[in-house]
Order: structure tokens, then sequence, then C-alpha cells
């Protein structure tokens, strides 16, 4: 990575899921003045001070991420601002606007700086004629969201940019991510982060996709691991550059449900299954291969099923009762 320039890395959409996270995971590794963390919005009051330096980004807006790049000397932005697939079904052209156009500006930044990229795809790249089960790392897909069609050409994007231009471009496809700090917003996967909190919080859970709903998962110490090895990998044994395939555990509410009680055994759960989250979920694979991430950068996921429950329930008990106990009912282990 640009990094060792001594150069900047800015991370758009940093207060979201990932971004989040991922700040504090490139502060770890690179230093705390080396990552500036960006968004539309500033942190609130109490985690403020945590994400400076912060810088006011819309990334549908050029000029304010040029201003960023050049005002923090950036050399690599982590582009994290977009809808995830629900909220996007809801705005499509909203959707279009921030994931697309958002992409491309940063794309266009990247060629005129010599910036290098790193962009998320996601198993919403998949649609229902990609084969479902170890999904392929080159397959086909005709996704049937607007989420999708924006991760596929995204996908594209990143590669045109770096076969036509030479931008450093790369990024993995990220499957529903589960984290005990940020919660998600608009995803169709988000069942497999709340199913935590309320079944700490009340010992029950309505799910609104169906007990048998198979996706594939991913705890987020994996996802940032994956995000920040990528980018630091050898670029001359990297065949595919973008959107590999990654992948953590492969589950179903039921099967989900089940792991939990052996933490909780009173937890609950019933089904009240919502049509439009539905519908994508099952246009989604059920799981991928991720044989190519392994081969040309030494991808390899800690985490399972039980671990990744375990850990989950662990923190938020923590968590829970420190900042929301009046919300803890008693269902501990
Ligand atoms: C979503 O559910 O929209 C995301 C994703 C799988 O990309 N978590």
């Amino acid at each position: 990575m640009n990094t060792l320039d001594g150069k900047r890395i800015l991370v758009t959409g940093a207060l979201g899921q990932i971004g989040s996270e991922l700040v504090h995971g490139l502060r770890r590794r690179y230093g705390k003045d080396l990552v500036v963390a960006s968004d539309i919005r500033y942190a609130p009051p109490e985690e403020s001070q945590e994400m400076e330096p912060f810088a006011y980004v819309d990334c549908t807006n050029e000029t304010q991420i040029s201003e960023a790049i050049r005002r923090w000397d950036v050399g690599t932005v982590f582009h994290l601002a977009s809808l995830l697939s629900a909220a996007a079904e809801a705005k499509p052209h909203v959707a279009w606007n921030l994931n697309m156009g958002g992409l491309y500006r940063v794309l266009e930044i990247a060629r005129e700086n010599n910036l290098a990229v790193f962009f998320p795809s996601s198993i919403g790249a998949f649609g229902p004629s990609t084969p479902s089960v170890k999904t392929p790392q080159d397959t086909i897909q005709r996704p049937t969201t607007i989420y999708g069609v924006t991760k596929v050409a995204g996908e594209l994007l990143c590669d045109y940019y770096f076969q036509r231009f030479g931008v450093d471009t790369r990024g993995v496809r990220y499957p529903g991510l589960i984290s005990h700090i940020a919660p998600p917003g608009g995803g169709t996967t988000d069942y497999a982060v709340d199913i935590f909190y309320e079944a700490i919080r009340h010992g029950r859970y309505t799910c609104f996709l169906s007990a048998e709903t198979r996706l594939d998962m991913m705890y987020m110490p994996d996802a940032l691991d994956a995000a920040i090895d990528l980018m630091a990998a050898d670029a001359d044994r990297l065949v595919h550059r973008n959107a590999f395939n990654v992948t953590g555990m492969s589950f179903t509410p039921e099967e989900l449900t089940s792991e939990i009680r052996k933490h909780l055994p009173r937890f609950e759960i019933d089904y009240q299954i919502d049509p439009v989250r539905q519908a994508i979920a099952d246009s989604w694979p059920d799981s991928l291969d991720d044989s190519a991430a392994r081969a040309e950068w030494d991808w390899s996921p800690r985490y399972d099923l039980p671990m990744m429950v375990e850990d989950m329930l662990r923190q938020l008990e923590v968590k829970l009762s420190a900042g929301d106990g009046a919300g803890v009912k008693g269902n501990t282990r």
C-alpha cells in the first residue's frame, strides 16, 4: 500500500458497519495519524474523539472527495460509502447515485492522483441463475436487485480502471457481516446481528427471513483482515485483483438459533417473513468458493459458526449490561 511512502489512508463511509471497525483495524496496523475517517455525518459526541482525524466527505460530491485527498495527502482509499440491499431497493435512484456515482468519482480521483482503491463487493453481486452452492469465483452474475447491479458494475469498473489506467484497485465480495460493535442498517443479512441483541435483551426474536434460508456469512474480525491483508498483498501474485470471493461460514436462521441455544437454552424464535428481503435472500448464494483468495493472497478466516456465536454473546452481554442494562432480561447463560 502507498502508506509505505508515508501517505495517508482515507476511509469513506467510516461511521457505517464496516467502517467504524476498519478505521480502528487500520490504525492498529499503520498508526492513528495515517488513517483519516470520513462520512456524511459526524460521530456521536462520545465517539468523536476516537474518530479523529475525521473529514466530512459526501461521496456524491467530487469536490469534497478531492479536497480531502489533497488536504490529508492520501495514497489509499477504502471506499465503503454505499446503501445496503434492502435500503437500496427502497430507494433505487439514491442507491445508483451513491453506490455507482460515488465509486466512479473515487476512481476518477484515484486515476488523477495515483491512489490505490479498496472496493467491497458482495454476495449481492450474484443472482438466481448463479450456482448457489460453493459459488465459483468466476461465474454467472445476473443479480435482480439494484444493489447487486451496482456491485457487479462496480467490480467491472474497478477491473477497467486497473487494466486501462493502471489504478491499483482491489476488492472482495463480502457475505453477510456479523459484529457486536456497529449495527448494520438496511441489509438483508441484518437478522444475523439483530438476533443476538434480542436473544440477550428479551430471550426471543422474530425473524424476517424463513427458518431455512441459507446464506453465506462472516464475523467482522475476518472481514477486517480480508480488506487490510488484500491491500497489503504482493500485487504480482494477484490474478483477479477485484471481487475475490471470501467466506467465513454458511447457516440458516434455524441453525443459528440452535447454536445460540447452546448458550441460552430458553431462547425462542418465530418468523414473520418480509417478502422484499426474503426475495433478495433467495436470489443470493448459500455458500461461496473462496479458493482464489486463498491461493492468491493467503486468505484464511479464523471464525466458524460456534466460535462466532460464543464471542458475539460474550461481547454483547458485557456491552448491554454496561451501557444498556435496562434492556437485559436475565436470559443469561
Ligand atoms: C446486505 O445484506 O445488503 C449486505 C450484503 C450481503 O451485502 N450485508
